[in-house]
């Protein structure tokens, strides 16, 4: 038998080879088997039952023509895909994007992503993704709908309770999963609240589902910070984004004393030095689905940059929550020369492979993705446990549940880190080795699939 390392190589050679030009996707892998060498030297059973050439291909993959047409009676054709990456632990579980740059290599960068995530939430739930090609910004509420209608029709045989869940992502919110629920209730001829997550208050959805990938991040920072006898009291934080990730985790750090000072979408970035007004923040993105620009009319000191980067505001915390490669290792190196303690990542791989590089090298509390933002995902499992059992808990129990579960993934990791790592801080080795064992475990048991 090889060494884990040879054994890792080889898999990472075959990958590029399997999936040309697929960067986003290979990143995303290369990024958590390069932690994997000591768990597989523990594990050599792994090895032996190819576990890593089964997990980096996808179990079922769907791509559907999505054609629709617009409030001029004008025909557009998107892309729609669905990868439905791994069912060890559950049904596959996670998010749709619709956003111009969404390719099978991003959707499979963040499916594969959200295999590790899932199993980390312990809410017994598989990896998938799913999205489009659409560019949402500047279409009507009918034109969204009759979208929506048309991604349905092509997903809804794919997916149901028992096989895979999919919720809301970047260009997915409430208003999507609405008429997305809708067309799916349609054409399967029943009403099974279980297949979205992110739904309607009335209609199955779940208290805090909106806040929770937002609270989960702070709450896992918080406990970051924690090892290092500090909390959030006080500290000057830099969020970006301005959507659902970045609203919500901005709500969190003001009730826990923190100052939020700059938010930012792809027309720029806004640096408050007053920290950010949340409900004018709300009102221009939620209601108005209007541009950062609007914000900084409102707040005369606040200053709008549409060149420069966020990150190169002094703060003690940063919470990148926009997209992918937001924050390259020039940002980090800024970020660490003016005095970062800590970073959590709200969005997905939003720290190109330089940035994690010099975050891994410092002594800043890095946390990635997978770990710090599965509180999303997590309350979308409890969403469904509510709609199995046809109940609706309280706001208190269901901010509760969501709190004890980035505890435990915090824990997770910090045991992880020990374990493979030799130190309790290495929180990308710790999340990917504890995400990594569960369903490398759960696949042993159900045999070769
Ligand atoms: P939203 O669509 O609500 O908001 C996305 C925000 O990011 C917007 O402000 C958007 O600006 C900005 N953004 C998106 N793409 C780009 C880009 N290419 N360049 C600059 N700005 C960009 O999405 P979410 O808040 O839900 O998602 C944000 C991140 O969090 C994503 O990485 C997502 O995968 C991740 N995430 C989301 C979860 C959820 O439950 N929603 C759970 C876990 C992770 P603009 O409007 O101008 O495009
Ligand atoms: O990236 C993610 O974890 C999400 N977009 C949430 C997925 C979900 O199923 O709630």
């Amino acid at each position: 038998m090889s060494t884990a390392s040879e054994y890792i190589e080889s898999v990472l050679e075959g990958l590029k080879v399997r999936n040309p030009g697929e960067l986003e996707f290979q990143e995303a892998v290369v990024g958590v088997l390069d932690s994997l060498a000591p768990v597989l030297e523990q594990h050599p059973e792994y090895q032996e039952a190819a576990i890593l050439e089964r997990i980096v291909e996808p179990e079922r993959a769907v791509h559907f023509r999505v054609p629709w047409v617009d409030d001029e009676g004008k025909t557009h054709v998107n892309r729609g895909y669905r990868f439905q990456f791994n069912s060890a632990l559950g049904p596959y579980k996670g998010g749709l994007r619709f956003h111009p740059t969404v390719s099978a290599s991003i959707v499979k960068f963040l499916g594969f992503e959200q295999i590790f995530k899932n199993a980390l939430t312990g809410q017994q739930i598989g990896g998938g993704k799913g999205g489009a090609d659409f560019d949402p910004h500047g279409r009507s509420d009918q034109e969204i709908m009759r979208f929506c209608q048309s991604f349905m029709t092509g997903l809804f045989r794919h997916i149901g309770h028992f096989t895979d869940i999919p919720a809301g992502d970047i260009g997915v919110g409430g208003r999507e999963i609405g008429y997305l629920f809708g067309q799916y209730k349609k054409l399967a001829n029943g009403f099974e609240a279980g297949v979205l997550t992110g739904k309607g208050l009335d209609w199955g959805g779940s208290l805090i589902r909106t806040e929770a990938t937002g609270y989960g991040l702070v709450a896992f920072t918080r406990e970051m910070l924690k090892t290092r006898g500090e909390d959030f009291e006080g500290q000057t934080v830099s969020v970006s984004g301005s959507g659902n990730v970045a609203i919500y985790s901005i709500e969190k750090l003001q009730q826990l004393g923190a100052k939020p000072v700059t938010i930012s979408d792809s027309s720029g970035w806004v640096y408050d030095a007053d920290g950010i007004d949340l409900e004018l923040l709300k009102d221009i993105k939620e209601v108005k689905r209007g541009r950062v620009a609007d914000y900084v009319a409102a707040r005369p000191n606040a200053e709008l940059h549409t060149d420069g980067s966020i990150w190169s505001v002094p703060v003690d915390v940063a919470l990148p929550c926009a997209t992918q490669h937001e924050l390259n290792g020039e940002d980090a190196r800024t970020l660490i020369k003016n005095g970062v303690k800590a970073v959590g990542e709200g969005a997905n791989m939003p720290t190109d492979a330089e940035g994690v590089e010099v975050f891994e090298a410092s002594d800043v509390l890095y946390g990635p993705g997978k770990a710090a933002n599965a509180g999303g995902v997590a309350v979308s499992a409890l969403e469904m446990q509510q709609n199995s059992a046809r109940q609706s808990w309280t706001r208190e129990d269901v901010a509760q549940r969501l709190d004890d579960i980035m505890v435990n993934i915090h824990a997770q990791c910090v045991d992880a880190s020990e374990r493979y790592a030799g130190n309790s801080s290495d929180y990308v080795t710790g999340s990917n080795a504890a995400g990594f064992v569960k369903v490398a475990d759960a696949m042993l048991a159900q045999g070769v699939l």
